[in-house]
């Protein structure tokens, strides 16, 4: 008699962990090879609970709202893996994921376009103070309509627009500019290749000089320990008081109060934030003042990107559970194949 085993059908799934809700034909993909401990309620996690998913699992997907630090990884012997579903990973302790011989991966380029975009949206809101014209309308004013009395706004049009942080996403926000006539004047940690700085048709400058002659200024660096509030009082004030400022790169990296205190003040004309210190908590400073224009963090928030984002996520820590290496893996020095 002859008996065939199906092997593969016996041998259990390996085990991952999905930190937040995803999209459900992402999910069923992932469960078709491994058990999958999903949050689709999306509840996020306490430091203790997350330790506790970590520790019975090979890989995870994580969101910025996931911090993986030596702690999250205490009890994690078995751990091959974390993909963050974000470019961002500033909720990763790098070393300590290589020290315990997690890799990590991200998700780039897959979502500069549509957050280049939004970083114009908020620009633009800021600049032309769309969100306080739309409350204009929703409480009663619009009788109030005269050539004066309304919104008055600022150009963007052949004004000077500051990019902080020249990444892939920077040089998508200057290339948008230049539809607009803009100046385009960038700082960076590295200046970008004269071909690179040509393309964007954008000239380096300090961080001052920046600050000083800009009208609209754009954050989009990553957030290191480094630039922890290298935008406070003292840079806001070097700015124009017809000046806007738009945070679409990490919170932390402006000093909020400072910033409530200097809109309240006068000292620059208008915000624009979807990134918040101590996110989602916002400072209620901010919340009490009409010249700056909140999102929640929804820069990369398009269902085609978000849906990239987690398809990429996925490969990244399908590849690395298949002993391959993972297509953006941060730790490179973890791949010994
Ligand atoms: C994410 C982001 O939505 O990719 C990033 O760095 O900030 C956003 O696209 C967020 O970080 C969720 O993880």
């Amino acid at each position: 008699m002859n008996i065939s085993v199906n092997t593969q059908a016996l041998m259990s799934k390996p085990k991952i962990f999905v930190a937040r809700a995803i999209f459900p034909e992402a999910l069923a993909k992932l469960e078709e090879s491994f058990e999958v401990l999903s949050n689709q309620a999306d509840r996020i996690f306490t430091p203790q609970e997350l330790q506790k998913a970590l520790s019975g699992v090979v890989g995870a997907l994580v969101t910025g709202s996931e911090r993986i630090d030596a702690g999250a990884l205490s009890e994690a012997s078995g751990l091959k893996v974390v993909a963050n579903i974000s470019v961002g990973y500033n909720n990763f302790d790098v070393p300590a994921m290589s020290t315990a011989g997690v890799m990590a991966s991200n998700t780039p380029d897959v979502l500069t376009d549509t957050t280049a975009d939004f970083g114009f949206a908020l620009l633009m809101a800021t600049a032309r103070r769309i969100t306080e014209s739309e409350h204009w309308i929703r409480n009663g004013k619009w009788d109030q309509w005269s050539i004066v009395n309304n919104p008055l706004g600022m150009d963007l049009h052949h004004s000077t627009l500051g990019i902080i942080g020249m990444g892939r996403i920077g040089q998508g926000i200057a290339k948008r500019a230049l539809g607009f006539g803009m100046k385009v004047i960038y700082h960076n940690r590295s200046r970008l290749s004269e071909a690179d700085e040509k393309a964007c048709d954008a000239t380096y400058v300090s961080k001052e000089d920046l600050l000083r002659n800009a009208d609209h200024v754009i954050l989009v660096l990553p957030y290191t320990s480094e630039n922890h509030h290298m935008i406070g009082a003292k840079e806001i004030a070097l700015m124009k008081p017809s000046a806007t400022l738009v945070n679409i790169a990490r919170g932390g990296i402006v000093d909020d109060l400072a910033l409530a205190q200097a809109l309240k003040a006068g000292t620059i004309f208008a915000a624009g934030l979807d990134v918040f210190e101590g996110e989602p908590k916002v400072n209620p400073e901010l919340l009490k003042l009409s010249n700056v224009v909140l999102a929640p963090h929804i820069a990369s928030a398009t269902e085609k990107t978000r849906r990239a984002m987690v398809d990429l996520a996925v490969e990244n820590l399908s590849a690395a559970l298949d002993g391959k290496r993972p297509p953006n893996l941060i730790n490179a020095e973890l791949f010994k194949n």
